[in-house]
């Protein structure tokens, strides 16, 4: 294995920076005020809690956040939860918003600017690779193999992919490489993706995940900063640069980071829909779910909210408080009420009579008396009013909320607020 100088894993030598700007413009009104990766995913975390927890079981421990769009409630979370890096150790945990450090005119103009304008900083940290990631995706990846490979291979670039099927890959890098897995070709986002020689039905995607070595990393970005016809993109420019000019290396993902990974199918989720949202949290509630939420060895780290446990009580009238097949974060109190294949984020409050079923209830909820509400979404701290019904009347659900092409129903406050007007 290859080790660092000081004899340590390579993931000691590197910095992980994660490309949180982006809104995410698919899950509708979730991202109305919050970023992409701020969206709460399965019960208690965050979706960039996934790259983040990826990285620090890597072995990795410094760390950069860029953020731009509607970062507040981003940035409140990653102070909360990820503030415990030890610089005494050389450890370190920057969130770098677009800050227009360059020029007052520039916020990031895409992903490689929102590298390029922190060079300086990412310089004083002194990393030797780069571990570029994105902050919206949901996996578990134990980076030190690609970082691993990427020395071993002796790449400019390494660029980690995923197998999916052809017509679905029009929304990524898609890339052809040769019997070492070296990118021979890459396109951004082909409207008819190319599919892989012998697989004709599947395409090789980027995940949109790089590693570099930090200067050549700045070579680069500094060359593309003097390029007038470049949108400072990696998917878009500097990718396909290296695959021109230089040695660009697939990194094939696997579920290597899990013990059992040989049984498991493997799991990365883009989330970007509000239907793939809502089916990835309740794939959560499965009796055996694809993605190990209960994993000491590669545990996904978030905020520990300090808050009173999950209470299910009987009501005035004696009937049960209960849960089938869900996941009831602290501080949830489900009384005289009723929640199926439902996940309960923190501070979720059920009244008497109601009922949930197929529900995704984000943080400090509260579900009227009598409610009955199934195949939702409820965004965080909406009071849903007493006696409400979702999931019953199609065309009624269409009017009042947003519902998807499956069925499923988006609420939050405005839509609230609207329905008592
Ligand atoms: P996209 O999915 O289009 O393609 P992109 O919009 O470039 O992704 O965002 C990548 C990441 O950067 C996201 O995490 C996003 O939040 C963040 N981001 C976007 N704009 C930003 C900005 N201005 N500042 C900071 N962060 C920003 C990319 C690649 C494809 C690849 C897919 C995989 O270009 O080749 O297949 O990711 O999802
Ligand atoms: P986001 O903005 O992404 O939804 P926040 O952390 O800002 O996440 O809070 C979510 C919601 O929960 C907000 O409506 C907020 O007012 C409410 N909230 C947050 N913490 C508490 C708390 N301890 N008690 C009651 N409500 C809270």
């Amino acid at each position: 294995m290859m080790r660092s100088p000081i004899g340590q894993p390579l993931a000691r030598d590197a910095m992980a920076y994660v490309l949180a700007g982006g809104r995410g413009s698919r899950l509708a009104e979730l991202t109305d005020n919050r970023a992409k990766p701020a969206v709460y995913f399965g019960g208690k975390t965050r979706i960039i809690d996934f790259a983040l927890s990826n990285a620090i079981n890597s072995g990795i421990r410094r760390i950069g956040v860029a953020t731009q769009y509607k970062a507040h409630s981003l940035i409140r979370h990653m102070q909360r939860a990820w503030n415990f890096m030890r610089p005494e150790r050389n450890e370190s945990f920057d969130i770098l918003p677009a800050s227009q450090r360059i020029s007052e005119m520039l916020w990031y103009e895409g992903t490689a600017d929102a590298v390029f304008q922190n060079i300086d900083i990412i310089a004083v940290h002194g990393p030797k690779y780069m571990v570029i990631l994105a902050g919206d995706h949901v996996y578990k990846m134990d980076y030190e193999l690609m970082l691993q490979q990427h020395v071993n291979s002796g790449a400019d670039v390494t660029v980690g992919c995923l197998v999916v099927p052809r017509m679905e890959a029009t929304g990524f890098g898609v890339m052809h490489v040769d019997k070492d897995d070296r990118i021979t070709a890459f396109v951004e986002k082909p409207a008819d993706p190319p599919g892989i020689p012998g697989q004709e039905d599947m395409a090789l995607a980027s995940m949109g995940i790089y590693v570099f070595e930090t200067e050549f990393l700045f070579e680069q970005l500094r060359r593309d900063a003097d390029d007038p016809n470049s949108k400072r993109d990696f998917g878009g420019d500097i990718i396909p640069y290296i695959v021109k000019h230089g040695k660009a290396q697939a990194h094939r993902f696997t579920n290597s980071c899990i013990r059992a990974a040989e049984e498991i199918e493997e799991y990365w989720r883009d989330v970007g829909t509000v239907d793939a949202y809502f089916e990835a949290n309740l794939d959560l509630t499965d009796t055996v779910p694809k993605l190990d939420m209960y994993d000491r060895d590669w545990p996904i780290w978030s905020d520990a909210v300090v808050a009173a446990p999950a209470k299910f009580v009987h009501d005035e009238e004696g009937r049960r408080g209960m849960a089938i097949s869900s996941l009831i974060s602290n501080d949830c109190i489900v009384s005289g009420s009723t929640a199926r294949r439902s996940l309960l984020f923190t501070g979720v409050k059920m009244g008497s009579f109601s009922s949930v079923d197929e529900a995704v209830i984000l943080p400090y909820c509260n579900i009227g008396r009598k409610a009955r509400l199934s195949r939702v979404i409820i965004d965080s701290g909406v009071r849903i009013p007493e006696g409400l019904v979702v999931g019953e009347d199609p065309v009624l659900d269409g009017r009042r909320f947003r519902r998807t092409e499956n069925g499923v129903c988006l609420i939050t406050k405005p839509m609230i607020d609207r329905l008592g007007q």
